[in-house]
């Protein structure tokens, strides 16, 4: 078999990925014209003439900032509980196709409490889409619920309480917890992670998984700072851990796995080319990672289009490629039963 086909057969876990991520210009234009939303007028936003127009406004991000601008407007158009499942839907029927198994899913819950949507709103909409994807297609999945970071600390003391007074951290009878994690994502720079260490102790206290965005465009001080003031189990992206030896050698020997998104960083200009991120180092030097989308509808790509993108810069050989897709089955946050299936 050829070596796409290798990659498009592997058990893939993805772990970074962003729901609101998922939201293309054609299913904005939609959700828009079906809530009678009005999008920006053209006066504004040139780009918002058409569907066109708007996917040629996402081939080139300045940086993360310039994305984050675009992400957050274009959710004006998600609504209700439908839409958050057929968003949800989306993501995992493209991401079936790509063999992915198992996913664990990010959302930013006050991108749309800001907008007046309610919480449960936005939870239980993706949660439906997770059900039917267990359902119809097989797929595991978590939901991990993030901060958003330019926000205070505040908002984000609001947002956990929602979450707990709607009992969405509860294990249920027999079944996971509806939220299984908490995330840290939105503008790195400026906004450490040090900020959230209330909020990261509470999720420690129920038990949940923490992760947290660091060393995407930040230095290795906010990767340091999520594991010790967070208490991270996780790092997502990470890749500025290169220029810290000494914080490189920690990840290894405390396991800490980072979620890597290589066409994300080509578009937010983390690095020039895929080549350039640190795959080839971290596996020399046994940091472990999982190859993730990110925001595919924003980055040009799904999780086997990274896979590919890292085959085309690194050739890897197929023994590489598997102890790349042990680590992200072993570095998941599901039981050890799952874990065995996935293997
Ligand atoms: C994100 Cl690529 C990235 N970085 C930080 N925050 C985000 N939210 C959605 N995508
Ligand atoms: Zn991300």
């Amino acid at each position: 078999t050829s070596f796409h086909e290798f990659l498009a057969e592997l058990p893939k876990c993805e772990h970074h990925l962003h729901l609101e991520g998922c939201l293309s210009p054609s299913l904005t234009f939609k959700l828009a014209a079906k809530n009678n939303i009005k999008l920006p007028s053209k006066e504004e936003k040139p780009e918002y003439e058409s569907i066109q127009t708007l996917e040629k406004r996402y081939e080139h991000f300045d940086n993360l900032q310039d994305f984050l601008d675009c992400y957050y407007l274009a959710l004006d158009a998600v609504i209700t509980k439908k839409d958050f499942e057929m968003l949800g839907w989306e993501y995992f029927t493209t991401a079936h196709a790509d063999g992915v198994k198992h996913a664990e899913l990010f959302f930013d819950p006050q991108s749309h409490t800001v907008r007046g949507i309610a919480f449960e709103t936005v939870v239980a909409g993706f949660n439906a889409a997770c059900e039917r994807a267990k359902n119809e297609l097989g797929i595991s999945s978590r939901l991990i619920m993030c901060f958003l970071r330019h926000l205070p600390a505040s908002s984000a003391e609001e947002t956990m309480q929602s979450a707990i007074d709607g009992g969405f951290f509860k294990p249920q009878q027999g079944k996971d917890r509806i939220i299984a994690g908490l995330g840290l994502d939105s503008s790195e720079v400026g906004f450490r992670p040090e900020l959230f260490k209330e909020q990261y102790a509470k999720g420690k206290e129920l038990e949940l998984h923490r992760t947290a965005h660091g060393g995407e465009e930040g230095d290795p001080s906010y990767i340091s700072g999520a594991l010790d003031s967070l208490h991270c189990e996780r790092i997502d992206h990470g890749i500025k851990l290169v220029q810290d030896p000494e914080l490189l050698k920690r990840i290894v020997e405390e396991e800490i796995l980072l979620t890597i998104c290589p066409l994300s960083n080509v578009c937010l200009q983390a690095v020039k080319e895929v080549g350039e991120v640190p795959i080839r180092k971290f596996l020399q030097d046994g940091v472990k990672f999982s190859i993730n989308s990110d925001d595919p509808a924003y980055f040009g790509g799904y999780i086997l289009k990274n896979y590919c993108a890292v085959q085309t810069a690194f050739n890897l050989s197929k023994d590489e490629w598997k102890i790349i897709v042990s680590n992200s089955i072993n570095g998941s946050w599901v039981e050890k039963q799952r874990k065995h299936e996935l293997h």
